[in-house]
């Protein structure tokens, strides 16, 4: 087969997840790294405020001087007033329109968002050891179970498990020590959340505020979140054409419900839902390979079926060990067929160059292990250097096989 010639349209946009000025990683050490877009968010500002333009523009202008772009808004977040929505929802579509219009005026034309309730992504252990020494994350559905019963006591949680689960969850609960206790708990409601528009702050009462917030799903089952989702993309995607900003939905991390609380983007037929019910070219989804391979669908598979909705890819991998148990395990090695998923970004990335469509889908990598004193650093749970630079360099490698050998 002849080889394809790799061109600036054919190969991906290497990106970033870069956490602003407080990062201890800085633009210029993203741009020796030849990282080109820079996927960032205004973290300074609360969520559900309105984004100005001139606080895009300097975001943006620092980027530039560095020789990159912001190429994705990761996130814009949802505010839970939309989620539920709440008294406060016109306003909170105000302002989320008011971002938009922001970004597109300053040519930022992408953003992820997700529409999980209350909680974003959840692990139950930061510093999982891998068998060679480095550091991963880990989700383990028997101790998020003794979170919730146990630890959180969350009014009725027991219902939500099987009695298998519920039984080794006490066993796992009966064998923690006060600190793990108080460590597991923290980690889930504040650490995960806090560099990324949290819900609960780092407040002495962060256990009853976290629950008020889980109560104020008491009546919102998996239908009607879905209703709360499609008034969100009714009111916001008629801006998103106006202003051509593709909008890119996370899905859940894990992909079920956690804390009795329901979950509408985890599996292929709550995708073809939200693309059924509402669309539009601009209604796309980012596709997280590492939080998707935790389901029960093959995650090229997905790819291949949503192709034509991938504005931007997370990619990773993961480990399942056990049922919903699982652990991060780096970018090429797992669950997930990397050299196969690359393949098919690129292959939809050709399609789109072939016909005159704006062919750009943003890839990053997702997460890292922590390795050679990644866990000695100061970064954010999941974002450390050389775990994410060793990710982004063999996704690279494996692009350049496939490009080369002219396989796609
Ligand atoms: C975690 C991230 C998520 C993601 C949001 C998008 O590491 O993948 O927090 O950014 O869900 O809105």
């Amino acid at each position: 087969m002849e080889a394809i010639l790799l061109d600036f349209d054919m190969t991906l946009e290497k990106s970033w997840r870069w956490f602003g000025d407080s990062d201890s990683i800085s633009l210029a050490m993203l741009r020796q790294m030849d990282v080109a877009g820079v996927v960032t968010s205004l973290y300074e500002v609360p969520a559900g405020n309105a984004w100005t333009s001139e606080q895009v523009s300097a975001q943006h202008q620092k980027i530039q001087s560095h020789g990159m772009r912001w190429n994705v808004v990761e996130s814009l977040p949802v505010a839970e007033g939309i989620k539920t929505h709440s008294a406060e929802y016109d306003q909170l579509i105000q302002n989320y329109i008011q971002s938009m219009k922001a970004l597109s005026e300053n040519g930022i034309d992408r953003i992820c968002y997700n529409f999980m309730p209350v909680l974003d992504w959840a692990r139950t252990d930061l510093n999982f050891q891998m068998p060679n020494g480095s550091v991963s994350m880990q989700f383990d559905y028997e101790l998020f179970a003794a979170f919730d019963v146990f630890m959180l006591k969350r009014p009725g949680a027991e219902r939500d498990y099987s009695r298998d689960v519920l039984a080794k969850a006490e066993q796992v609960f009966g064998q923690m020590s006060r600190e793990q206790v108080d460590q597991i708990t923290y980690n889930i409601i504040v650490v995960t959340q806090s560099f990324i528009h949290g819900n609960v702050g780092d407040s002495q009462n962060y256990i009853g505020h976290f629950l008020n917030l889980l109560d104020k799903y008491a009546d919102i089952g998996k239908d009607q979140l879905r209703q709360n989702l499609k008034s969100f993309l009714d009111d916001i995607l008629p801006y998103a054409e106006k202003y051509e900003i593709k909008m890119a939905i996370h899905p859940d991390d894990p992909p079920f419900p956690l804390l009795g609380l329901p979950r509408i983007v985890s599996t292929s037929e709550d995708f073809e839902w939200m693309f059924n019910t509402c669309k539009s070219d601009m209604n796309g989804m980012t596709f997280c390979s590492g939080s998707l391979s935790i389901g029960e669908e093959d995650v090229c598979e997905m790819a291949e079926r949503f192709t034509d909705k991938i504005h931007f890819a997370h990619l990773r991998n993961n480990e399942v060990t056990s049922y919903r148990t699982f652990h991060e395990s780096g970018h090429y090695d797992g669950k997930v067929d990397m050299v196969n998923l690359v393949s098919i970004i690129l292959r939809e990335q050709k399609r789109r160059a072939d016909n005159d469509m704006n062919s750009v889908i943003p890839i990053r990598p997702d997460h890292g292990l922590c390795l050679l004193g990644d866990d000695q650093s100061k970064h954010n749970p999941g974002y450390p250097l050389y775990g994410r630079m060793k990710g982004l360099a063999e996704i690279s490698g494996i692009e350049a096989a496939i490009l080369d050998k002219g396989i796609i």
